[in-house]
């Protein structure tokens, strides 16, 4: 009988297992039992041969390991486009002014609430499949263009079917606070009971939120109102995230940091105030790169004091219609560091260890560690950096190992 199921040899391992860099274990190798990673170290330590060790031997060739990708921000669950508003913003006209004129959030609403659930699913699983290929093990998804009971349910039902039918760990997150509907236009505290009273119990009875998120802007909802649905959420026993500071300084990053939110999200008007309050909750920081490439925004993130101030900053794709179409996590790690002046590591460690805090997920995956899910991602690559590096065009995603198995790619070499 041998100690462990199988073995990764051959391999050097980007752990981020460390506050700063890779975490690199050259010539490494791995062990695992199950769906979990039971013995990490340099080849030559291994305690006796990997073929005496191990049911299965998986050679990496000599590529880099790193922790299955987790991308920790994303509304993938919709229907339709926003193609039509994107030139309009082309042709001058705001987010905001096209928000306004009842464009926007709720011209996706009224698309996903006349779409029936399987082509709700399939969109969604198609999405969810350009980002297993590129090594993505867990996700989230939000709701948030349903804005009535059953619609909201809806989604949330397909976000749980996703990971049912692909080989990927889902956290779904209730966002019903994502706007007010046109059938709520004047009724917002309205809006918010049904939020609050109905939508929000409905889908805990259905087991269907594993954390609550809100839209903090002045084109959604104030600090004030997003304070009452964390107060609800909190006494459900669910943690909190925020949509934050996007598009102007509504002080959402210190109300998250009051309510020991898992991570505040965008940030780009949050001021030194509330990243000292991010920094004494212990909230991520979530770095949006995508929204901010694509709605043209001026203002980036202050990620030098939050490097400063030791907030763990995420990056996610914050994939939606309306203002981040951006469907690949590895160009997220580039934007991240291009247009916000992360480095490799930090971009690398945004989508792995920080992102799986940001879930409160961050015991079980994120690192290569003993005791983690064995979801792990052999890389075609020389450094660890091109994952970032590269504008497009993944780098060759050689294996994927979900639970302890593979399940993309094949097994580089496999001997029993
Ligand atoms: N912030 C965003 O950038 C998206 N939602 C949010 O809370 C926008 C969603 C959309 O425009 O459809
Ligand atoms: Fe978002």
């Amino acid at each position: 009988m041998k100690r462990w199921d199988r073995a990764w040899r051959n391999v050097h391992l980007a752990t981020m297992g460390t506050d700063r860099g890779y975490g690199e274990v050259r010539n490494g190798a791995v062990g695992v039992v199950g769906d979990r990673i039971e013995w990490i170290g340099r080849e030559v330590e291994l305690p006796a041969s990997v073929s005496a060790l191990a049911g299965e031997v998986l050679d990496g060739g000599g590529g880099w390991l790193t922790p299955g990708l987790i991308d920790a921000h994303t509304h993938l669950v919709f229907a339709g486009t926003r193609a039509e508003e994107f030139e309009m913003r082309l042709a001058g006209a705001s987010y905001e002014e096209i928000a306004r004129g009842g464009g926007g959030i709720r011209s996706t609403v009224r698309a996903t609430r006349a779409a029936p659930d399987d082509v709700l699913f399939e969109g969604a699983r198609r999405r969810v499949d350009g980002l297993l290929r590129e090594g993505v093990t867990t996700l989230e998804v939000k709701s948030g263009y349903g804005l009535d009971v059953e619609s909201e349910l809806r989604m949330l039902r397909v976000a749980r079917r996703l990971a049912e039918d692909a080989p990927v760990t889902v956290h779904s997150t209730f966002l019903g606070a994502h706007a007010v509907p046109r059938e709520f236009e004047g009724r917002r505290s309205a809006y918010l009971a049904q939020v609050l009273e109905e939508a929000l119990p409905a889908a805990l009875a259905e087991g269907l939120v594993d954390s609550v998120d809100a839209f903090c802007e002045t084109i959604a909802f104030d600090a004030d109102e997003c304070a009452r649905v964390f107060d609800v959420a909190q006494r459900h026993g669910l943690p909190v995230r925020l949509h934050a500071d996007q598009l102007s300084d509504g002080g959402g990053a210190a109300l998250a940091a009051r309510f020991g939110a898992l991570s505040a999200d965008h940030l780009e008007y949050t001021s030194p105030q509330g990243v000292e309050a991010l920094a004494e909750a212990g909230t991520v920081a979530g770095l949006l790169p995508g929204a901010f490439y694509f709605l043209r925004e001026e203002r980036a993130p202050p990620v030098r004091a939050l490097r400063g101030a030791g907030v763990p900053m995420m990056v996610a794709t914050d994939m939606n219609p309306g203002s981040s179409p951006l469907r690949s996590l590895l160009l997220a790690m580039n934007l991240a560091c291009t247009l916000f002046g992360l480095t490799p590591s930090e971009a690398l460690a945004g989508v792995t260890r920080h992102a799986a805090r940001a879930l409160g997920m961050e015991r079980s995956v994120g690192t290569i560690e003993a005791g983690r899910k064995a979801d792990l991602v052999l890389w075609d690559v020389e450094h660890p950096a091109e994952l970032s590096y590269w504008i497009g065009g993944i780098p060759s995603c050689g294996a994927v190992m979900k639970d302890g198995r593979i399940v993309r790619g094949g097994p580089p070499r496999s001997t029993s």
